[in-house]
């Protein structure tokens, strides 16, 4: 389908589409003859944009998706699983994708997961640890791992959970059932629903909203909804935006200059809140 967004290619790659439009980078897999299944690859490709959308300050958020609209993704490419994890041209078996998940969560932007067609197996993993999911009304979600031999125990399973409640987390990973848009719309598992012809224009309104939004204000609630989650880890993350608020007030670079100019620090000045 025609974009009417006049998206600027960033960088080129073979498997993915990385673009810029306006504060929003777009994370796009493109593999639509398999549904968008992800080899060691893409998964590559996709982290590496993924890193460029976090340095770049002109983009306040990232949309993650797929090409054809018939796909979000369908998970890692069965044809490439190996022994030990999906295998690339140097024929190293790897679970790549477990690092892109942990990147999603930890960029300190909202990434939105736009989702037109099959969001499956490792592919559903993916839009479930977005932030925020959009689906068009042709998605469709479900997990297959103890169909196809395989399972994500870790945000896949227990973050999951939290999101749609422990009793329907299992009943999607027991029975491997597929759930249409509605469906996930009912359990929680989206945010909004449209026709597919609308899921660019309503995401990128969605993203337009955000992008009107107080960015340290987004990248702190970001990191809180996190901390509550990922133990030490979060805290770390959170701790470290409150370690980079400190950084920007007038006390912390007292400190900072009284050291470069050798001169004791006058924190006197300061105030203690009650
Ligand atoms: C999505 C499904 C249900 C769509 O069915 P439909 O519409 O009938 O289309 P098909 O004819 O089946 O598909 C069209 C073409 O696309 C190919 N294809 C589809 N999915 C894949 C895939 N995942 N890998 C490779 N090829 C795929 C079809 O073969 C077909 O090609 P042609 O036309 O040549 O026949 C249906 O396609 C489906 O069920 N797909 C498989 C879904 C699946 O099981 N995905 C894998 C699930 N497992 C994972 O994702 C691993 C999770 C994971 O990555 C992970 C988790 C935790 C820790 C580590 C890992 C890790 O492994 O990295």
């Amino acid at each position: 389908m025609e974009s009417k967004y006049a998206w600027e290619t960033i960088k080129e790659y073979q498997e993915i589409k990385y673009s810029y439009y306006n504060g929003v980078a777009k994370i796009s897999i493109n593999r639509p003859h398999v549904h968008n299944a992800f080899t060691p690859l893409t998964v590559r490709e996709m982290s590496e944009a993924m890193e460029l959308a976090r340095q770049d300050e002109r983009v306040g958020v990232v949309i993650l998706t797929g090409e054809g609209g018939k796909a979000f993704c369908s998970g890692g490419d069965q044809s490439v699983r190996g022994h030990g994890g999906y295998v690339g041209e140097d024929k190293v078996p790897r679970l790549n994708v477990l690092d892109l998940q942990m990147q999603i969560r930890r960029i300190p932007k909202p990434v939105v997961a736009m989702v037109a067609g099959w969001a499956i197996g490792g592919g559903h993993v993916l839009h479930v640890v977005c932030d925020l999911s959009i689906a068009a009304e042709n998605a469709r979600f479900g997990q297959t791992g103890p169909k196809v031999g395989s399972f994500d125990g870790g945000f896949g399973a227990s973050y999951l959970a939290r999101v749609v409640g422990q009793k329907k987390a299992r009943e999607i990973w027991y029975l491997c059932d597929q759930y249409d848009a509605q469906d996930a719309l009912q359990m929680g598992l989206v945010n909004k629903v449209v026709p597919l012809e609308k899921l660019e224009e309503t995401t990128m309104e969605w993203c337009a909203k955000m992008l009107e939004k107080s960015p340290m204000a987004l990248r702190m609630l970001k990191s809180a909804f996190n901390a509550e989650l990922d133990g030490q880890a979060g805290i770390q993350e959170l701790a470290g935006n409150a370690t980079l608020l400190y950084y920007l007030s007038e006390e912390a670079k007292e400190g900072r200059d009284a050291f470069v100019q050798k001169r004791k620090p006058d924190f006197a000045k300061y105030p203690k809140f009650p």
